[in-house]
């Protein structure tokens, strides 16, 4: 009897670590167990502001303190842990999937958020932001939120292509909101992207331009993009991310990875990545390491199961 009902609880553990690493990262803007280890953790201090506020919409300050990751079912689910703050500064994100695309920003990309994307391209004179030797951006990704009247706080996101050649298609994908599903109302939005933010983070880096430390951070940005949205890799993929101001027009010193202890970068035309020590992207790994490597989700639970 006590042998067959400690064979049952050990059957029973075991469905539950098994659904605990399958399970689907929730879309709430908190950082859900199953991602694992950081993908990058940033190395900077903030020169956009160290919120205080500890509200889950509202935050005066914005940083990206660590990338997690988790490929399954066909989406990619990308937390950004930190904070935007709500005076419409940008969440900027580069995906590099596919072969070909831009290592330096042209100027006749996709408008989308009042044309914010040529923002940081080529103004005709050959300047225009480059990214790290290797990394072609084949597809880019903005969110930003603030107030939308009465007091109301409102999340947007926009996506486009950023192909070899310019041109392409750029969508407005819509508007959703804090602490949310991640659902987006109202724009075009035909893979079903989701995004939400938790700004509640008061930790990770403090305010300035020297080394920092983002580790430990649970809440920020979360999303989930169908893989269909970014070329459908099926290996793995390259991506970065960083802060940008309002008008996608001024540079922080947030990128992940990060800039080592530098001050903001500010106008995005005349900004290198190439020339800047480390690497300014981040790697997600390919969809089978998450499947058959357990990447994430089972170690995080033998952690768990540890303590
Ligand atoms: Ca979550
Ligand atoms: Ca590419
Ligand atoms: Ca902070
Ligand atoms: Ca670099």
């Amino acid at each position: 009897m006590t042998i067959a009902r400690q064979v049952g609880m050990t059957a029973a553990g075991m469905l539950v670590i098994a659904s605990a690493a399958m399970a689907d990262p929730i879309i709430d803007g908190t950082r859900d167990g199953s991602y694992g280890s950081a993908l990058a953790i940033q190395n900077n201090q903030t020169g956009f502001g160290d919120s205080n506020l500890g509200l889950i919409d509202w935050a005066n300050g914005s940083e990206l303190d660590g990338a997690y990751a988790r490929v399954q079912n066909g989406t990619l689910y990308l937390m950004l842990t930190g904070n935007l703050e709500s005076n419409y500064n940008k969440l900027e994100l580069f995906f590099d999937t596919t072969a070909g695309g831009q290592n330096q920003l042209r100027g006749d990309n996709p408008d989308v958020d009042f044309n914010g994307l040529n923002r940081m391209g080529n103004d005709g004179s050959g300047n225009g932001m480059r990214f790290d030797n290797g990394f072609e951006a084949d597809f880019y990704m903005t969110v930003t939120g603030g107030d939308i009247g009465g007091g109301n706080y409102g999340l947007f996101s926009n996506w486009a292509q950023v192909l070899t050649g310019g041109g392409g298609i750029g969508r407005y994908l819509g508007q959703g909101g804090a602490g949310t599903d991640g659902t987006l109302n109202g724009g075009d939005n035909p893979d079903g992207i989701r995004v939400t933010i938790n700004n509640s983070n008061t930790g990770g880096v403090d305010g300035g331009n020297g080394l920092g430390n983002g580790d430990g951070v649970f809440t920020g940005i979360e999303l989930a993009i169908n893989l269909n949205a970014i070329g459908a890799p099926a290996g793995s993929f390259n991506v970065m991310a960083f802060i940008n101001g309002g008008g996608h027009d001024y540079l922080a010193n947030q990128v992940l990875g990060g800039l080592g202890g530098l001050d903001n970068l500010g106008e995005p035309r005349f900004v290198d990545f190439s020339q800047i020590d480390g690497l300014q992207y981040f790697t997600i790994p390919a969809p089978s390491a998450f499947a058959l490597l357990g990447l994430g989700g089972i170690a995080a639970t033998s952690r768990r199961r540890r303590i």
